[in-house]
């Protein structure tokens, strides 16, 4: 008989050189110029587009065949037309553009992406707007998208999501392509559950169960990260392990990718002679003042009016620096048609003007503003250029320009003053960290960065020169499509192969030639149906039957191994000549002995869980505690289904808190949530067992949660069964508890 993982599924991410890619983002990484009075399309310079590009020219091991883009376009379909037709094209993916109704287009991205989920998600839940109309538009873009996609995709693509225009992508294309590899990306902040929740119910569980059709979830933060494992238990009761949350379709795996960038881009511009030229003119123009520079897209959650704020109340509380810095400040276009953008724009606008008003001189003016976009030479003479960045944003996904501005730090000087809300603070711990809506303490570190000597400016710049280096763009993308792979691997593993007339018969097989044979059998669930109350689900005649037949075999171990408490188990089952094991594992009573009990006596505990339980037994009607000797549970099969729900996921949620530090455990089980001592499982009391009676064939069964314990530490050592078709680390499953009935049955008789 075949122990051991069932399914080993040819995979087709194990050869990269047959498989093609799909990139898929809201936009297309395109330009369009005139050349000889005709628009020509070519590959615009987008974070993205570099990022891939650096990857492909530096990895060739990681090549796909074929490379694909789909986005939206922001050009009429006619003008696309003609160009791609004339050959006026020039990219290295096959681009396939997206023409939307320009109506929906603008409620699924001004609307539904641009005031619902952008302010939401970057904790601005004031300016968010919750419109049925406009998250009805982003569904039917996303469809959109889904159907561009199916009309290209074959078996054995990658396909790569990317932000949060698209969250619901992965999960309609999964639904049509169960197999198929798909990868997502989320670029901005994923918000506490509490920020989250205040989304529409429906739209919740959609964007939940979109983003879930993933096999890979990527985050910048483990802070997102654990935000999004926490949203999803609570949204969709879904639970989760080493970061791998387990859906009914598969396993799907959430991890941080922090996004970085194109270091050698930055610094290796030495000898770049329109580097070289911009900084001269900006020597020229600034003398020996001091530059503070930042660089942001217009948008509210760069912090650009606290920034100002900040710096305005640097020239206050420090006026020796007045006529001696100079904070060149460069706003990009951005959004514009969202009117919020607009206002913005003017109310920097008045505040440069306000301070510049405040503090110019004749020949000193503390502000240069400027609302344009840079090119890239100018950017990197910039950095090259300004002692100081200050990049201070109300909260930021991850923010590339602080990482930009170190790796164009070439003689390791310079001093980053960084929000530490912005995703990238996590990784430049040596910057000055601020607090962005904190002027006074702005101001401080400003002065302080502008009077630091040039020992500890390089300690910090080269610490974090090193760490940018190491983990750039490349290693970004290739770490992606590597984990993209193993996860692929990893759901061969937890496949769910149902028990069949072959299988059947292999099992029974080994059962028959087995000199010593060993059986773990969970109760409820696997032996008897799941009763409503508890205390009704007492063992049938015909399964005493079965379990005496059983046990009578030669050299055949019976093991009931249970969350039940010992007396009920002892007064149900006492009789048989079998092995007990209650509470998962805290006692146990081996054929012929008495129970030993394998808990402190200790459980104080107990009175503050039971009172929280009880809480809950008035907020869910139906529900009920059942106090074991070293557990207590919170059964909810009683209760209507949708509140039974989201109760449980609000006692959970309170539960992780009050067991935190403790050496207690909370169960998040099939209707019933339970809190026990850490250090018992039916997994350990499994493997104890398993010790104590070798044997050459063991078989596992069981329906819940807890039996993954036991399915996990006897993987290749045994035949495991999972009851009901739910995915699982047993090797098999079985459609029901009348199946495993029948299935027991049949090696009884033998
Ligand atoms: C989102 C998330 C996350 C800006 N102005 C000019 C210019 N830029 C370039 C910068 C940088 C990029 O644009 C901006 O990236 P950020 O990360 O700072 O911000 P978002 O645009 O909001 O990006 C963010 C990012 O996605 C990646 O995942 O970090 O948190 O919000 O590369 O250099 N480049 C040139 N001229 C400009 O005027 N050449």
């Amino acid at each position: 008989m075949h122990f051991g993982p069932f399914l080993a599924a040819e995979n087709q991410m194990d050869k990269p050189n047959n498989s093609r890619l799909i990139v898929v983002s809201n936009r297309l990484p395109l330009k369009i110029t005139k050349q000889d009075g005709k628009s020509v399309f070519s590959e615009a310079d987008g974070g993205l587009v570099s990022a891939l590009k650096s990857y492909f020219e530096k990895s060739p091991e990681g090549q796909f065949t074929e490379k694909y883009w789909i986005g939206a376009a922001d050009f009429p379909e006619k003008k696309w037309k003609k160009a791609s037709s004339s050959g006026k094209l020039s990219s290295s993916y096959t681009i396939e553009p997206i023409f939307v109704d320009e109506k929906v287009f603008n409620k699924y991205y001004n609307g539904f992406c641009n005031a619902t989920i952008w302010p939401l998600f970057h904790y601005f839940p004031s300016i968010t707007e919750f419109e049925e109309d406009t998250f009805n538009c982003y569904e039917e873009v996303n469809k959109i998208f889904r159907d561009k996609i199916l009309s290209i995709v074959k078996p054995g693509d990658t396909i790569w999501i990317h932000d949060y225009q698209l969250m619901l992508l992965p999960g309609m294309v999964r639904e049509v392509m169960p197999e198929i590899t798909i990868g997502f990306f989320l670029h901005i902040p994923f918000p506490s559950y509490e920020i989250f929740r205040i989304l529409h119910r429906d739209w919740k569980k959609k964007i939940i169960e979109g983003l879930l059709g993933a096999d890979l979830i990527g985050f910048h933060t483990g802070e997102y990260l654990q935000h999004f494992l926490k949203t999803t238990t609570m949204v969709s009761g879904l639970d989760h392990r080493y970061r791998e949350v387990f859906n009914k379709k598969g396993i799907v795996k959430a991890d941080l990718f922090p996004i970085s960038i194109d270091f050698e881009k930055f610094s290796n511009t030495r000898d770049n002679p329109a580097i070289i030229a911009h900084k001269q003119s900006i020597r020229e123009r600034f003398g020996e003042a001091k530059i503070i520079f930042s660089v942001d897209r217009l948008d509210y959650t760069k912090g650009v009016t606290h920034r100002l704020g900040g710096f305005a109340k640097f020239l206050e509380m420090f006026p020796e620096w007045r006529g001696k810095v100079v904070f060149i400040m460069v706003v990009v276009p951005s959004r514009q048609i969202v009117s919020k953008y607009n206002e913005r724009k003017k109310m920097i606008e008045e505040q440069v003007g306000r301070i510049n008003g405040k503090f110019s001189t004749i020949e000193w003016q503390p502000i240069i503003y400027r609302y344009s976009q840079l090119a890239f030479e100018e950017l990197a003479a910039l950095y090259q250029s300004a002692p100081v960045a200050l990049i201070t944003p109300l909260r930021d996904g991850m923010n590339l320009v602080a990482k930009e501005y170190v790796a164009s730090r070439i003689d390791n000087d310079g001093v980053l003053i960084l929000s530490e809300l912005a995703g990238a603070a996590n990784e430049l711990g040596e910057a000055m960290l601020v607090n962005p809506t904190d002027k006074v303490e702005v101001a401080r570190k400003i002065n302080a960065a502008l009077l630091s000597s040039q020992e500890e400016q390089e300690q910090a710049m080269v610490v974090m020169r090193q760490r940018i280096k190491e983990n750039d763009v490349v290693t970004w993308v290739s770490r992606y499509f590597e984990e993209l792979k193993d996860i692929k691997h990893r759901q061969t593993e937890f496949g769910i192969k149902m028990v069949d007339d072959n299988i059947s018969k292999d099992i029974k097989d080994s059962y028959q030639h087995a000199n010593k044979r060993l059986l773990f059998l969970d109760y409820d669930g696997t032996l008897v149906p799941i009763a409503a109350l508890p205390g009704n689900a007492h063992p049938s005649a015909e399964l005493l039957t079965m379990l005496k037949d059983l046990s009578n075999h030669p050299s055949t171990e019976v093991v009931i191994i249970s969350g039940r408490n010992f007396q009920i188990l002892e007064k149900w089952l006492g009789h048989l000549p079998i092995h007990l094991v209650a509470e998962h594992g805290a006692s146990l009573r081996l054929k012929g002995e008495n129970w030993q009990h394998y808990t402190d006596i200790d459980s104080s505990w107990k009175s503050l869980i039971k009172s929280t339980f009880e809480l809950y037994v008035q907020r869910a009607p139906g529900s009920l505690v059942e106090e074991k000797d070293h557990t207590i549970a919170w059964h909810y099969r009683g209760v209507e289904d949708e509140l039974g729900f989201i109760r449980s996921r609000e006692l959970l949620d309170s539960l992780y808190h009050l067991v935190r530090n403790t050496h207690l455990n909370v169960l998040d089980g099939h209707k019933v949530i339970e809190v026990r001592a850490a250090g018992i499982d039916k997994g350990i009391a499994t493997g104890k067992i398993m010790e104590r009676f070798p044997s050459d064939f063991v078989l596992a069964i069981g329906d819940d949660k807890t039996d993954e314990d036991i399915f996990n530490v006897l993987k290749g050592k045994a035949v495991t069964i999972k009851v009901g078709s739910d995915l699982t680390a047993a090797e098999f499953n079985v459609q029901n508890q009348r199946e495993a009935f029948r299935l027991l049955d049949k090696l009884s008789m033998n």
